[in-house]
């Protein structure tokens, strides 16, 4: 499936330090990938409503430790996968009188649009589910052949008993499971489950949807067989971060890290992802941020409403990526004086004949003059340590201000180019 146009990344002077990222599984925080390629799965939307503030503060999360890691001079291998088969697709289009695979179509090429707007680098491989379908079938043999599948009245369920290391994403007790599996997309009252959080792996066809074949009979993919398979087809067995929404943590991830520990042998090192990143839920109105819920703020709708992308960006990074936040009216109005200020500081701190950015590209040349550069050279190491730590744009952005209050006195001189090609590249916030 086609991603989306990358905004340009400005070359930065030297490297950044090493990313630290909160591993949900060890509940610490820890190198988010030791290697020269970092390799990161992001679990991608179900396209059936338009992309929200909590979908946009979601992948701006995972944005940002790109950025951390391209500028730390690694390699990216990024993977984010669609949801374009699934219960709450099907029923939205039903219930709309749609064909689903109208809606999903619409909603991908709005999602795109929003994510470009929002200057949210694409991963290079953006994979439907049903695109993936012959990987699935692959995946689900692999879990046939080793004997962690069985059949219930013509679906085909997952035996959690199978992983012996299950549990170990989430660190859940039992109960807990059962609660969240009910809340998301599980059926744990079903009778005639071997337990009640087995997944469906394989759903067998329902009169009026769409349906598949396989060795398991005609129908459709579970959901965390399909991220599971996905992921490691792309990134191979072993891959650095699987990130999503903390609603993700249980079931889905622990089921697609459950289902890749026993479909595939580990390579020196058990399957599936070393860290298992979470960004906070966005609310609004108090409650989480949902399309079941219908309290939504879309992107496209602030943007509709002639809101600067810029401001929309730099109003969610405001907020660290792991506590839960409100997204409030007055977000875009603090967001917005403060990247006035920041743009008034740039141009201040800019030499006379420095040449315009072409573009929207911030243009600070690697190789360009360093004189006067102290400050922003100052602000360049303050915010890389910052953004290495846990994704502290927070942080950052506070770097900026100070930066500001006195490039604006005009007390920063000639640091305007280097501040300016920073905040492009590790916030990705254009100026
Ligand atoms: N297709 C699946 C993942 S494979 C899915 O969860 N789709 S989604 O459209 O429901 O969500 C897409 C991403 O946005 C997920 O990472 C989810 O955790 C995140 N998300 C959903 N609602 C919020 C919210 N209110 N705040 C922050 N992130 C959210
Ligand atoms: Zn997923």
């Amino acid at each position: 499936m086609m991603s989306w146009p990358a905004a340009d990344l400005p070359d930065l002077p030297g490297t950044g330090p090493e990313p630290l990222i909160w591993d949900t599984a060890t509940g610490s925080l820890a190198v988010a990938a030791p290697g020269p390629t970092a390799t990161l799965y992001a679990c991608g939307i179900t396209p059936y409503d338009a992309t929200h503030v909590g979908h946009a503060a979601t992948y701006l999360a995972w944005d940002l430790l790109v950025r951390s890691w391209r500028d730390a001079g690694k390699r990216v291998r990024y993977v984010q996968n669609v949801t374009d088969v699934d219960d709450p697709l099907l029923e939205r289009a039903a219930r709309d009188g749609e064909d689903w695979r109208d809606l999903a179509d619409r909603e991908i090429a709005d999602f795109r649009a929003d994510m470009a707007a929002l200057r949210i680098l694409p991963p290079a491989h953006y994979i439907g589910a049903v695109e993936a379908l012959p990987l699935i079938e692959t995946f689900n043999q692999r879990l046939s052949e080793r004997g962690s599948l069985y059949e219930l009245d013509g679906d085909t369920y997952f035996s959690r008993a199978a992983d012996p290391a299950f549990g170990s994403v989430s660190g859940l007790d039992s109960e807990t499971m059962v609660r969240l599996c009910a809340e998301n997309g599980g059926d744990p009252a079903r009778p005639g489950k071997k337990d009640p959080v087995d997944p469906l792996v394989w759903l067998g066809q329902r009169p009026g949807e769409p349906s598949w074949p396989s060795a398991l009979g005609e129908g459709r993919p579970g959901w965390h067989v399909e991220c599971a398979a996905i992921a490691t087809h792309y990134l191979g067995r072993t891959f650095d971060v699987q990130a999503g929404g903390r609603d993700l943590i249980f079931p889905h991830h622990e089921m697609s890290a459950a289902h890749a520990r026993v479909a595939l042998d580990g390579d020196g090192e058990p399957p599936f992802a070393r860290r298992y990143a979470h960004s906070a839920m966005v609310r609004f109105d108090g409650e989480k941020m949902s399309k079941s819920r219908g309290n939504l703020v879309f992107v496209s709708a602030l943007l509709a409403a002639g809101n600067d992308p810029m401001a929309i960006r730099l109003a969610i990074i405001s907020h660290h990526y792991r506590p839960d936040w409100d997204w409030t009216a007055d977000s875009l109005e603090s967001a917005s004086s403060r990247l006035t200020a920041w743009r008034t500081a740039v141009a201040a701190a800019t030499p006379a004949g420095w040449p315009a950015a072409a573009d929207g590209r911030a243009g600070y040349p690697a190789d360009g003059p360093a004189a006067g550069d102290g400050a922003g050279q100052r602000v360049l190491a303050r915010m890389r340590e910052r953004l290495a730590d846990d994704l502290d744009a927070p942080g950052a952005i506070e770097v900026i201000d100070e930066w500001a209050r006195v490039a604006a006195a005009g007390q920063a001189e000639g640091s305007g180019p280097l501040v300016r090609a920073a905040v492009d590249a590790l916030l990705g916030i254009a100026l």
